[in-house]
C-alpha cells in the first residue's frame, strides 16, 4: 500500500528512509483544495511540525512511529496554499528531544515562524537560551502513552520552573480519559499552559456530558490553561469533508473562551489511520466553529500573536499564571 502511494506521489516525498517508514504511514495530502474560506490577514497556524529529512535530522532511537519526511520548505508552501501568514512548529515526538529539525526551521522562517521543543531535565539554561534566540516559545510534555514513555511529573515541574525566565509555555498533549492523572500537575504549572486538541475528547459522548465538562471545568476554573480547537480528523468517528461529530466541540470552546483558543492544521498529520485529511477542507471548517470575524481573528490572529510573538501583538503581554 505504502509502496503503491510512493510511486504515485514520488515528487511529493524527497526520501524515503532506508530504516523504512511505517508500513501503514498515510502520507500528507499531494494537493490540498484551495480553501473557500479566506483567514484573517496575519493568520497563524499554531499546531503543525516538520518531520527530517531524515538524512539531515535523523529520528529518535526512542521514536514509536517512522513517518515520511515532511519538511520545512513543504510547511512554507502549504503555509501560502491555505492563506496564512506565520506557524508555531511543535515537537514532534518522533524527533524526541533532538530538535535540531525545529531549530532549522524556526532559523529559515524568515521570523515567520516560532516553536515548541521537547527537552529533558538535563538540558542546561545556556541550551534553552539558544532554542529561545531560535524562536522556540515553549515546551511540549506528552501523556499520550502510544507516543513516548513515561516521565515522572517532577522532572516535568522542574523543566516548567526553569522556563518562566524565558516567559515561555508549556503544551500539553493528553487523552481525556487521562486528564484526571494530570489535573494537579497542569493546574500548578508556573506558566500558560496549552492543552492539544481540546484534551482528546470522546466525540460520541455529548458537549454537555461529564467528560467534555471535566475539561470545560480546567478551562473555567484555570484561566491560564488554553486549547487548541484543532484536530476534527482525529477526533471524528464520521470523517471529512465536514468533521460534524467534531464542530460542537471546537465552537463550544470558542464561543466560552474566545481569547484563549487557537486553531492548526495540525499537518503532516502524524499517525493518521483512517484517512488523510485535505487541509484546504480543514480550513473551511473555521467559519463553522468561529463565526464571526471577530472570533476568527482572536483565534487566527490576535490569541496565537499574543503567545508567540508578544512584541507584535496588539494586545498587552500575558501575565505569568
Ligand atoms: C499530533 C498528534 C500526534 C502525534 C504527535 O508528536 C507527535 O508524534 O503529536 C498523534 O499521533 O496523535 O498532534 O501531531
Amino acid at each position: 500500500m505504502c509502496l503503491r502511494r510512493t510511486l504515485l506521489w514520488d515528487t511529493w516525498f524527497s526520501k524515503i528512509p532506508e530504516r523504512g517508514v511505517d508500513p501503514d504511514w498515510l502520507p500528507f495530502h499531494p494537493d490540498p483544495s484551495q480553501p473557500h474560506f479566506a483567514p484573517p490577514a496575519g493568520a497563524v497556524d499554531a499546531h503543525c511540525h516538520v518531520f527530517g529529512p531524515e538524512s539531515a535530522f535523523p529520528f529518535a532511537a526512542t521514536r514509536k512511529y517512522t513517518p515520511c519526511d515532511a519538511g520545512k520548505e513543504k510547511l512554507w508552501a502549504l503555509r501560502d496554499h491555505l492563506g496564512f501568514s506565520r506557524n508555531v512548529i511543535v515537537q514532534a515526538t518522533c524527533h524526541g528531544a533532538d530538535n535540531r529539525a525545529l531549530v532549522d526551521a524556526l532559523v529559515h522562517s524568515d521570523g515567520r515562524a516560532r516553536g515548541v521543543a521537547t527537552v529533558t531535565q538535563s538540558v542546561t539554561d545556556a541550551e534553552l537560551a539558544q532554542l529561545d534566540e531560535a524562536g522556540v516559545r515553549g515546551v511540549r510534555f506528552n501523556f499520550v502513552k502510544r507516543l513516548v514513555d513515561k516521565l515522572p511529573h517532577d522532572e516535568m515541574r522542574s523543566i516548567a520552573d526553569r522556563i518562566v525566565q524565558f516567559g515561555w509555555h508549556v503544551v500539553v498533549y493528553f487523552e481525556a480519559e487521562d486528564l484526571e492523572e494530570i489535573w494537579e500537575l497542569v493546574t500548578a504549572l508556573p506558566t500558560m499552559v496549552v492543552v492539544d486538541h481540546m484534551g482528546r475528547p470522546d466525540t460520541t459522548r455529548p458537549v454537555e456530558g461529564p467528560q467534555f465538562q471535566r475539561f470545560v471545568e480546567l478551562m473555567d476554573q484555570h484561566t491560564h490553561v488554553w486549547s487548541k480547537v484543532s484536530c476534527p480528523e482525529r477526533l471524528s468517528n464520521i470523517g471529512p469533508p465536514g468533521y460534524d461529530d467534531v464542530i460542537p466541540f471546537s465552537s463550544y470552546l470558542v464561543d466560552r473562551f474566545p481569547d484563549r483558543v487557537l486553531w492548526g492544521t495540525d499537518w503532516p498529520h502524524p499517525n493518521m489511520k483512517s484517512h488523510m485529511p485535505d487541509d484546504g477542507q480543514l480550513v473551511d471548517i473555521i467559519p463553522e466553529i468561529a463565526p464571526t470575524r471577530a472570533l476568527q481573528r482572536a483565534l487566527l490572529v490576535d490569541n496565537p500573536m499574543r503567545l508567540y510573538w508578544p512584541e507584535e501583538s496588539r494586545l498587552k503581554p500575558l501575565l505569568q499564571s
